[in-house]
């Protein structure tokens, strides 16, 4: 660049991100600000108007809110790379992937291929920073060929992504991995133009030091990442299960596991407070709350710990799925948005 070409120009706008989740699946309007709709219960697909994600998970009796949407000051602009779709600007990219899974498949390569996709998209944009994924696959506990889960093998193959795109240093997002019923990786993810924050839970060993023995490869994400935008701050809680330490707590009783799960978001949210001097109200500032279910049956046990410990005003979502370890019935994931 020579002194007489135009500098760009260093934005300098605040950019605002802003949830809102709603009880039907009515498509919003397609406004500009309009970054991303998330539906719950569809087929899982991509929509061919305007920008959405379809969760392909069951929605259960019990749920409030059948769908988010994500708004931002816009324009906003979509765009492709590899198999990904993506919606955003220069400061913020929601971004949906989704593969084939059939059986038999190298889950271990597929994973790896979606991982380095994210991380060559997030590279070649100005939204270097992954602050929350959501991992769906099927068969989450099966065995592979090689006798570990494929959730053993997701965890491998995050890290080889990680590594081979060099995005091992950065702070890992927030997630959720479940398993679902239907045939396809999916992978929806929001990332930014600066880095959250990551909050560790003191009652539960960060899971990026679960013990090796009983890890084949750590899972690299962060309980909660912090994420102010513009005047507001978002709290995104990772999957959160009834685990301390790193161990399962309440073998087969349900509402005792939704209880500790709910015990461990809280926890959370206070220790974020205590260490970053935010003003989050575990109750009021609550957003939105995902319950997912390993047993149908279990929905009314799960739905009676709920109305005990949540506001009646609080949205919810019950969705079925199947935890990475057999003996979790229900785990938990939180928005918090102040
Ligand atoms: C746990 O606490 C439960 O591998 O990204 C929850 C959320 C879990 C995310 C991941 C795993 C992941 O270890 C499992």
């Amino acid at each position: 660049m020579t002194a007489g070409d135009p500098k760009p120009i260093p934005s300098t706008a605040v950019c605002d991100l802003e949830v809102a989740v709603h009880e039907s699946t009515d498509r919003a309007a397609n406004t500009p600000d309009l970054l991303a709709q998330v539906y719950f219960g569809g087929p899982g697909q991509y929509q061919e108007k305007g920008w959405s994600v379809e969760s392909s998970l069951e929605v259960l009796p019990g749920s409030g809110f059948h769908s988010q949407h994500w708004y931002t000051n816009g324009p906003v602009t979509q765009g492709e790379h590899a198999n990904i779709r993506y919606s955003g600007h220069a400061q913020v990219l929601f971004g949906h992937l989704r593969l084939a899974c059939p059986e038999p498949c190298d889950f271990q390569v597929l994973v790896k291929q979606a991982y380095q996709e994210i991380y060559d998209c997030l590279q070649h944009g100005t939204c270097n920073y992954l602050l929350r994924t959501w991992n769906y696959f099927p068969g989450i506990t099966d065995p592979a060929a090689s006798q570990s889960s494929r959730y053993d093998l997701f965890c491998s193959a995050r890290l080889q992504a990680m590594q081979a795109c060099n995005a091992e240093s950065s702070i890992y997002p927030a997630a959720t991995v479940i398993g679902s019923q239907s045939p396809f990786l999916q992978i929806y993810f929001l990332a930014g133009d600066a880095p959250g924050i990551a909050v560790e839970n003191p009652r539960q060993t960060s899971a990026y030091d679960y013990p090796t023995t009983e890890v084949e490869a750590p899972p690299l994400f962060s309980r909660g990442v912090l994420k102010p935008w513009g005047g507001r701050m978002h709290f995104y809680v990772s999957g959160t299960a009834s685990i301390i330490g790193h161990e399962t707590q309440h073998l087969d009783d349900v509402g005792a596991q939704l209880n500790e799960s709910l015990n461990n978001v809280e926890t959370l949210v206070v220790h974020a407070n205590d260490r970053h001097q935010t003003r989050l109200n575990a109750q009021d500032d609550l957003l939105c709350i995902k319950v997912y279910v390993r047993h149908r049956r279990d929905v009314p046990h799960i739905q009676r710990v709920l109305a005990a410990r949540l506001p009646n005003t609080t949205p919810r979502i019950l969705l079925l799925g199947e935890m990475c370890r057999s003996d979790l019935l229900v785990e938990i994931e939180a928005l918090y948005q102040s």
